[in-house]
């Protein structure tokens, strides 16, 4: 086994080199039959080993980044009109998509039941105007868009993990199980990550403490030392998502802009619930336009070993 995660050297600028686990290598079966099309088929993939970060990336360690390089979110930059000819005009301003309850039962084809584009929303007002993080610095940030996730990578002396490399890492040497700690959702009765109990979108029965995020390491690590696999927050991957046609992607948003091109996220978020969107597991997985941000969706950063042995630098 390669030499202990503390051992991987700090990139230049970096305190964040610490704090990962090693994933060894390996093959194993990739997807799952049970759930939905996208996870299908079932197969053996090999990845070599690498570490990952423990957790989700915190606002405390987004917000070192930001005052490192000065890094400016997606989120808060307005759209630039030739991007979207089509967009009502008050929606070209600096925003994110954010999470609303309903007051009840709602259609849940229409994915504008629960989701509102809110000016000023962003890592630092997850809420839009008014909130802030003050209390959240250890919960995974959000309100990230993919090229945001890749900046911090590269400040880091890290990489996104591939779709293969993550789904490894989120089984923590388990095979076929639904979820990452093994099949049963609540063994004796414990919560074992941040999801969505009672019926979405409006009835959060908080059975898992959490209506939201949730402190990263809240909930127990999986077989591999990491937490936060599933639930909490969706992560960006470095994987294409290739779309077919299909039904609209259920807790993450559809975005207009059929041309945008899209990403693989997964872990599934602290708004998968059972009567909509089963995927706080680890073959789950969704689309998401490169250019969205939301209220959970966020991201963690692998390292790979470099073919003699030392931490391989991106
Ligand atoms: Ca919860």
């Amino acid at each position: 086994m390669p030499s202990a995660p503390d051992s991987v050297p700090a990139a230049p600028g970096s305190p964040l080199a610490g704090n990962m686990a090693w994933v060894p290598d390996g093959s194993f079966l990739m997807g799952s039959e049970e759930f939905y099309p996208e996870e299908r088929p079932v197969r053996e993939v090999r990845v070599e080993g690498f570490w990952m970060d423990v957790h989700p990336v915190t606002v405390a360690e987004f917000r070192r980044f930001v005052k490192s390089t000065g890094h400016v979110t997606l989120a808060e930059r307005a759209p630039e009109r030739t991007e979207y000819p089509d967009a009502d005009p008050e929606l070209l301003v600096p925003g994110s998509l954010v999470f609303r309850a309903s007051r009840g039962p709602v259609d849940l084809r229409n994915v504008g039941n629960w989701w509102s584009y809110l000016p000023d929303a962003s890592w630092r007002c997850p809420e839009g105007a008014g909130s802030d993080v003050y209390t959240r610095a250890r919960h995974p940030v959000v309100h990230v868009a993919y090229e945001d996730a890749q900046a911090y990578a590269a400040w880091a002396g890290k990489a996104l993990a591939t779709e293969a490399e993550w789904e490894r890492a989120a089984r923590g040497g388990l095979e076929r199980k639904r979820f990452a700690w093994g099949d049963d959702f609540a063994p004796d009765g414990r919560m074992m990550a941040n999801t969505w109990q009672g019926e979405f979108p409006w009835q959060n029965l908080l059975l898992d403490g959490y209506a939201g995020t949730s402190p990263v390491a809240a909930f127990p690590p999986n077989g591999y030392g990491l937490h936060d696999m599933t639930g909490n927050v969706w992560e960006w991957t470095s994987e294409h998502f290739h779309h077919e046609p299909g039904p609209a992607p259920c807790c993450a948003p559809a975005q207009p802009g059929a041309h945008i091109p899209r990403q693989v996220i997964k872990g599934g978020s602290h708004l998968c619930a059972p009567n909509y969107c089963l995927r706080y597991r680890p073959a789950a997985r969704q689309g998401e336009a490169i250019d969205t941000s939301t209220s959970h969706i966020g991201f963690r950063c692998i390292v790979r070993p470099s073919r003699d042995g030392s931490p391989d630098h991106v």
